[in-house]
């Protein structure tokens, strides 16, 4: 499970420093994604959903699967395309989701239930870094990791992730995975660097949610959001850059931080893949890619994973 006193400890001790980015996503932390998400330069949520609803009815068709099961109960929005085409199909039985936050577990619950009232529902309250378990194993499932989440992880991590579902998963699932694609740097250091400032606010927020839950003083105006585009790791950086020289203190972990002037904190690593990197990335965690689907700018994919036969 999410440990914050144990990752702010190991991560912001010394340089170089970093915070996972899960710990983004308070209620507050949720709202800003949400708002991020409807941004004219992020185009990856509006992307993706378009390539879901363009290829849903068709990736249903061909792996009729009778349960959708989903890392992040994420916004129902993009979930609702293909609940609706398996229930098109009379297959839709049953949702899952692995979710960090109960309070977004519960909430995706309520909706769904008020929509499909039949929907089994089941819930795995975990980090899913560590997917231990996945519900409805008995019939062939959906396996989704929509959005880009995989860019989260580093190429190494990615793999580990990618293998433990695998290990998961019977020759009747098909594993989904969005992939931001690789493009022009301009246009991703745009959607990470939105002339409204929500991006900013939403790396900020993590100071808060340091002070909140460690008893820290961080004060988010010492801080300045910083995203850059690692062109050789393909990868869009996220820190969290002092204004000016920081001492503060996070006093449940009794944990005193200075930072120079200049000094960041690494926050999000976002990488970006080729069809190349993606199917690279699939075969080795002992999978292969069946389905690729790109929009016509090829900005975004839907990356469709199976056990190999
Ligand atoms: C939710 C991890 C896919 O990497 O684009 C958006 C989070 N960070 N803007 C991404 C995010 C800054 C997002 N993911």
């Amino acid at each position: 499970m999410a440990c914050l006193p144990r990752d702010a400890r190991a991560g912001l001790a010394a340089p170089p420093r970093r915070l996972p980015p899960k710990y983004f996503y308070d209620a507050r932390g949720s709202a800003l994604f949400e708002e991020i998400t409807r941004l004219p330069e992020y185009y990856l949520t509006r992307t993706e959903r378009a390539i879901l609803e363009r290829v849903a009815d068709d990736l249903i068709a061909e792996l009729t699967p009778r349960a959708l099961v989903e890392y992040g109960s994420g916004s129902a929005s993009k979930t609702r395309v293909l609940l609706d085409a398996m229930h098109a199909r009379g297959l839709l039985e049953a949702y899952g989701a692995v979710e960090v936050s109960e309070a977004a577990l519960l909430a995706s619950a309520r909706a769904l239930a008020a929509r499909y009232p039949a929907l089994e529902l089941e819930g795995v309250l975990a980090d899913f870094e560590r997917p231990l378990t996945l519900p409805f194993a008995d019939r062939p499932r959906l396996i989704l990791l929509l959005g880009s989440t995989v860019g989260n992880f580093a190429r190494e991590e990615a793999i580990d992730f990618l293998e433990r579902v695998r290990d998961l998963m019977t020759p009747a699932d098909g594993f989904l995975i969005g992939f931001d694609l690789v493009k022009e740097p301009a246009r991703l250091l745009s959607a990470y660097n939105d002339p409204a400032g929500v991006t900013a606010r939403f790396n900020l927020n993590v100071l808060r949610v340091l002070n909140r839950e460690l008893r820290g003083d961080l004060r988010p105006a010492d801080f300045e959001h910083v995203a850059v585009y690692d062109e050789e790791a393909a990868r869009i950086e996220m820190y969290l850059t002092a204004k000016r020289p920081v001492v503060a203190r996070l006093r449940s972990i009794d944990l005193e931080l200075r930072l120079d002037e200049g000094e960041r904190i690494l926050t999000e690593l976002s990488h970006k893949y080729t069809p190349e990197s993606a199917r690279a990335l699939v075969a080795g965690a002992g999978l292969d890619l069946v389905r690729w689907d790109t929009d016509a700018d090829a900005d975004f994919a839907l990356g469709l994973a199976r056990l190999p036969s």
